[in-house]
């Protein structure tokens, strides 16, 4: 098992950007930290079944509505195979794989300093042209597929039992130290290759406020999410977590102050780490509020789009 750096030590190379994870597992690799992902690891996630109990986290295709980013609401027909009401099949049109439920993958958002993607891939690579590849292509993850021990961390729960005014819709900053908190209070210990994934509340309040976020303008919405800091990365690094995923749109505080300090650039392009985002959380986090339990066994089945840059998660938790 590779034995990975800690944050302050890297690159593993000083050929590299600065604070990057790549090379570590081979400058033509594809998949980042999901490599974290061993056999042996998926084996001891499944001791977390107790239950039987499953939680899908793909929330509604259709949603949000209107959709952010100037992305496309997916378009849905049934077509008629044979003209005779027998047999139907669907189509669908405008499907924008990250409009809902989404994991960002390796194509999606490149270290912005370096303007080049995890491990050193230029953008050149992604677009059509003498230079494309297949290198970063979300049809990577597919082909392997994701497993692993997930933990929850309930950071909205815990927050508004403090807070009356807490407002995922709106702009905030959530430090490390306030995750570090929750975990101790949940009786969460983690664990090198976790699958963290964030509850900010953001969905349910959403869904409250009936789709009316308070933004005006829908490119640059406002929500709470992690702290982009030095800190942060040191933290979400030196945990080695596999991948992280909230029910947010961006797991980051929105709008993004900084794209060079970004999440996203030293997630998904620094770190080589998917991120998920609107992830459905709202049952999963019930039943771990009831039962006290924040770990299980969490499986995600991406899009086997070849060259793809993101998917819809298809993900699944089983307690
Ligand atoms: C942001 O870029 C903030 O979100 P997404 O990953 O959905 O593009």
């Amino acid at each position: 098992m590779t034995i990975l750096p800690a944050y302050q030590d890297l690159p593993i190379d000083p050929k590299y950007p600065p604070k990057t994870a790549w090379g570590i597992w081979g400058e033509d690799d594809n998949l980042g930290t999901l490599n974290l992902l061993t056999e042996e690891r998926v084996l001891k996630a499944t001791q977390n079944v107790k239950k039987g109990k499953v939680f899908p986290l793909n929330w509604d295709l259709e949603k949000p509505n209107p959709p952010l980013f100037g992305r496309t609401v997916i378009d849905h027909h049934i077509r008629d195979r044979g003209n005779d009401a027998k047999k139907f099949d669907d189509v669908y049109d405008n499907f924008n794989t990250q409009t809902s439920s989404q994991w960002d993958g390796l194509r999606h958002v490149c270290h912005h300093k370096s303007n080049r993607f995890y491990n050193n891939i230029s953008a050149d690579h992604i677009l059509p042209g003498p230079n494309a590849s297949d290198r970063l292509g979300i049809h990577h993850m597919a082909r392997r597929g994701i497993a692993g021990r997930a933990v929850l961390l309930d950071y909205g729960r815990w927050r508004s039992a403090r807070d009356s005014n807490y407002n995922p819709l709106v702009r905030e900053e959530v430090p490390v130290e306030d995750l570090e908190q929750v975990a101790k209070e949940q009786g969460v210990t983690f664990q090198e290759g976790d699958i963290l994934l964030v509850r900010y509340g953001w969905m349910e309040a959403y869904e409250k406020s009936g789709g009316a976020l308070p933004s005006e303008n829908l490119a640059r919405p406002d929500s709470v999410g992690i702290e982009a800091s030095e800190k942060t990365f040191e933290w979400i690094w030196n945990h080695h977590f596999a991948c992280v995923g909230g029910d947010v749109f961006a797991f980051e505080a929105f709008p993004v102050k900084d794209w060079d300090l970004s999440c996203h650039a030293q997630f998904l392009g620094g770190f080589g780490m998917p991120i998920g985002e609107m992830f459905y959380l709202e049952k999963l986090a019930e039943e771990c509020a009831q039962d006290g339990v924040y770990e299980f066994l969490f499986t995600s089945a991406p899009l086997n789009k070849y060259k793809g840059v993101a998917t819809p998660p298809n993900a699944i938790c089983i307690k």
